[in-house]
């Protein structure tokens, strides 16, 4: 018999959504081999979530495969898994994450095949179930599934929408991808509940070559005897698990590298009367060496990088180093002096340059997962019984905490120092991922004092008024690079107090964080003032600006509704009458490209600022 010919794509090309259908098993293999190699060298050009997406590909392909999509409709948790369904969707990654290129998450504007949007854990879930509920209402017929990786699994949000879906009566299918890593090790008790239940690969692959016994007649016979026992004694001893008290089947330990095993319980999903779970084992990385090695989390997501050395291009400058470093450089030092002292973070311990002080102090490090609302409760109830904490979390997580910090922080004026890593633009990460709303929130809550250093010694000054400090405050640092400047003599800071930097006539801006150094190499003749604290602001300093023609005030680290709505209410208060100008990040959500695409979008470049400046005079 003629052998039929193995079809391949070019997926540099947009791939035709429906040419996955009449695909056999082993094109399908070759596919995903091309998704991942395809996923690699975008990645190694643009950057971007590279493990993960490696991981769920072979899932993608599959689901794919099997389900009639856009009709039925997927939904990735995070998105940030989901580069296969790009790619089978139609879209190529080419300009992953560039400005105008595909978004590093599902997008709704960007294709019919993404239903939903995300960037922030654990939301698919909840989101699939209203999703269920509105096609019931309309009388529509199709399946609705989410995608959610086993450490999203473990977040308060799943477990809220879980607990519903127990007696929910709108179909549901959900996915558990368990590769058991969250961005590094996956941390927690449901990560162990996993870990209990979760097959070795070597026993799945045995497993699929037993199952395969069935295919032929010679061996039929000692297939459907074996079985037979095998499930006697598997009901014997599988203990009851999470969801036999609901509605809810629940299938475990599916390979989620096995078409054939993925595609069987696709098929009993569908049939089921009620939701179904799905627990599938992935490998992180799968084809990449480097990433299936990684435990800690340095291929989760990635700048661009030489496929073969595996080596980010970009060279650094030795003369500077990353603010995330700086502060965990301070920590650490807190850490080997004061015997009391806490640090929790909620599952970005990678990125924010600590994850080895959770080696060194096990007892006093807490990476409590995805898990932003717990660890700020957690904060508070040590801070209440006389631990000063420090809680280190990403701006755009920390927005998961406002009632946390408001309700439990800062109402009981709790000493919690908040470290809020990655302010500013979200450059290739796009709306989900923006650090500019963090100050007018935080503004809201009475109690909470917030601030941000130019440099490293103004961030040593910072962090040493906040081991003195005994009421809430919030510590802000960007992403990206500051100039080490060891051996600087340090100042103790006062609350509230700004620095006057420099002093010249008649125009005064006022800023903060690193764009102050800027200022002050561009502006010799005009009045520049650092206002560390964000909040309280500097009324004193204020009042000494009565005269000053125009004042300025320029923010590139927040919206408008934050600082400068702040000091324009204080000079309002005062009475100034000069003129004022605000040059702020709008209140917009703000699309992925790189910081100085986004900064010029937004009108608030040095050069905008200095149009701005000129037509003062
Ligand atoms: C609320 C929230 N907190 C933190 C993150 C940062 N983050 C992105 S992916 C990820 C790990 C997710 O692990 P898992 O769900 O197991 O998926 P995997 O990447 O391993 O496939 C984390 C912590 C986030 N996106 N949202």
């Amino acid at each position: 018999m003629k052998k039929k010919a193995i079809r391949r794509f070019d997926l540099n090309k947009p791939f035709h959504p429906s040419d996955i259908k009449d695909l056999r098993e082993e094109e399908l293999e070759l596919l995903s081999e091309d998704i991942r190699k395809n996923i690699i060298e975008n990645c190694a050009k643009n950057g971007g979530h590279l493990a993960s997406s490696l991981g769920a590909t072979d899932l993608i392909v599959a689901l794919h495969h099997y389900f009639d999509l856009p009709k039925d409709k997927i939904i990735f948790d995070v998105g940030h898994q989901a580069y296969a369904h790009k790619i089978l969707s139609g879209r190529t990654l080419e300009n992953l994450r560039k400005k105008n290129g595909v978004s590093g998450f599902q997008k709704r504007e960007e294709s019919v095949f993404d239903p939903y949007e995300a960037g922030h854990s654990s939301t698919s879930i909840s989101a699939a179930m209203g999703m269920a509920l509105a096609r019931d209402l309309k009388g529509e017929s199709y399946q609705v599934i989410a995608v959610i990786g086993d450490s999203s699994f473990s977040n308060g949000l799943a477990f809220e929408a879980l607990n519903n879906l127990g007696s929910f009566k709108h179909k549901v299918i959900v996915i558990i991808n368990d590769n058991n890593r969250s961005i590094g090790k996956a941390v927690g008790s449901t990560n162990n509940y996993f870990e209990k239940f979760r097959l070795s690969r070597s026993y799945l692959n045995l497993r699929k070559k037993y199952r395969a016994l069935k295919k032929y007649r010679a061996t039929r016979w000692f297939y459907r005897l074996t079985s037979g026992i095998k499930n006697y004694f598997k009901r014997l001893f599988v203990r009851k698990n999470l969801f036999s008290l609901s509605d809810i089947y629940f299938i475990s330990n599916v390979d989620g590298h096995d078409f054939g095993a993925l595609e069987r319980v696709f098929g009993y999903a569908v049939n089921a009367p009620s939701s179904v779970v799905i627990h599938v084992t992935t490998t992180k990385g799968k084809g990449y060496a480097p990433a299936e090695k990684d435990v800690v989390g340095h291929w989760h997501g990635v700048e661009p990088f030489d496929i073969k050395t595996g080596k980010p291009l970009k060279k650094l400058d030795p003369k500077y180093t990353c603010w995330s470093g700086v502060y965990a450089d301070l920590l650490k030092e807190k850490m080997a002096s004061d015997p009391k002292m806490v640090l929790i973070n909620p599952a970005t311990m990678v990125g924010s340059k600590i994850d080895d002080l959770l080696e060194s102090y096990p007892d006093r490090v807490f990476d409590v997962g995805i898990s932003e609302e717990h660890g700020a409760v957690f904060a508070a109830g040590l801070a209440a019984n006389g631990i000063h904490p420090y809680y280190s979390i990403y701006s755009t997580f920390l927005q998961r905490s406002y009632d946390q910090v408001s309700h439990d922080i800062a109402r009981m004026d709790l000493n919690v120092t908040l470290l809020v890593d990655r302010v500013g633009l979200p450059e290739e990460d796009g709306e989900t991922h923006a650090g500019i709303y963090d100050v007018a929130y935080l503004m809201s809550i009475p109690n909470v004092a917030i601030a941000m250093a130019k440099d490293q010694v103004e961030a040593k000054e910072l962090f040493d008024f906040s081991i003195k400090y005994e009421h809430p405050l919030a510590i802000r640092y960007p992403r990206g690079q500051t100039l080490i400047m060891n051996n600087k003599k340090v100042k103790a800071l006062k609350l509230g107090e700004w620095k006057l930097e420099n002093k010249g006539k008649d125009i005064a801006i006022i800023s903060y964080g690193p764009i102050v150094n800027e200022l002050l190499t561009n502006y010799k003749d005009y009045t520049i003032i650092n206002a560390v604290f964000l909040r309280p602001i500097d009324e004193p300093l204020l009042r000494t600006l009565k005269d000053y023609s125009h004042i300025v005030i320029y923010d590139i680290y927040g919206t408008k509704e934050g600082f400068a709505s702040l000091v324009l209410n204080a000079l309002n208060d005062l009475n100034y009458e000069g003129r004022l100008r605000v040059m702020a990040l709008p209140n917009k959500f703000i699309a992925h490209g790189s910081a100085a695409e986004q900064l010029k979008d937004c009108q608030c470049t040095l050069d905008d600022l200095d149009k701005l400046v000129k037509k003062l005079k």
